[in-house]
């Protein structure tokens, strides 16, 4: 990675960190699913159970990734769904504007509808042409590239289709809603008036 290619303030690593608040949790196949709730079109729930959420056309992206603590790993290949195919399968009511991403244990992130729906982010089930480890996220987490990695949730386990804007598990903490890292927008004191919920 050329210097010119890192966001302000980051280092390259040796190798690709593992990061997470809390435990890894097991998959079990039979009883996992995938549920996209709140603000949906028909006002109902949808769950995915694994075979259909494996059986979602697959894609693939190659990004740098970046985390607040300071490292960013270049080139990391995922392999995995696109968010607009959940979205086509499980369509957002008229309004949605923001949407909240569960994982296993309760951890939460907050994305604005554009950053969850860009061109870089995936449901990542594959990193480097391997099923992803159970330490980075397996079966699916979500990888968004181009914000701080804590919006790259691992385990994800809902969506929450949202009309009004909401902080997440870090958010609340003091790090900042929007997370650009080009930006260095590291904790909530930068936030200018419109990056976040009141
Ligand atoms: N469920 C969950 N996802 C999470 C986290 C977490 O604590 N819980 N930490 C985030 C943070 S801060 C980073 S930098 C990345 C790290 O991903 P990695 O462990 O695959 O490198 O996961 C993100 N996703
Ligand atoms: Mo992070």
């Amino acid at each position: 990675m050329e210097e010119t290619r890192l966001p302000p303030g980051q280092y390259v690593p040796r190798g690709l960190p593992v990061i997470h608040y809390g435990r890894v949790p097991p998959f079990k196949p039979e009883s996992w699913d995938f549920k996209v709730f709140g603000a949906t079109a028909s006002g109902a729930e949808h769950a995915f159970g694994w075979e259909e959420f494996s059986g979602l056309a697959q894609t693939t992206r190659v990004a740098d990734f970046h985390c607040v603590t300071k490292f960013s790993v270049p080139d990391l290949e995922w392999r995995g769904v696109a968010p607009a195919a959940v979205v086509a399968a499980a369509p957002p009511a008229p309004g949605v504007r923001h949407v909240m991403i569960w994982a296993e244990y309760g951890y939460s992130a907050n994305l604005r509808w554009s950053d969850f729906t860009a061109e870089a982010t995936l449901f990542a089930t594959e990193m480097g042409e391997k099923p992803l480890t159970a330490e980075h996220g397996a079966p699916v987490r979500l990888v968004v590239p181009h914000l701080y990695g804590w919006k790259s949730v691992k385990w994800v386990r809902a969506i929450e289709y949202l009309l009004e804007d909401r902080r997440g598990f870090w958010e609340e903490r003091g790090y900042h809603n929007v997370a650009d890292p080009w930006r260095e927008q590291r904790y909530s004191y930068q936030e200018d008036p419109g990056d976040g919920p009141p």
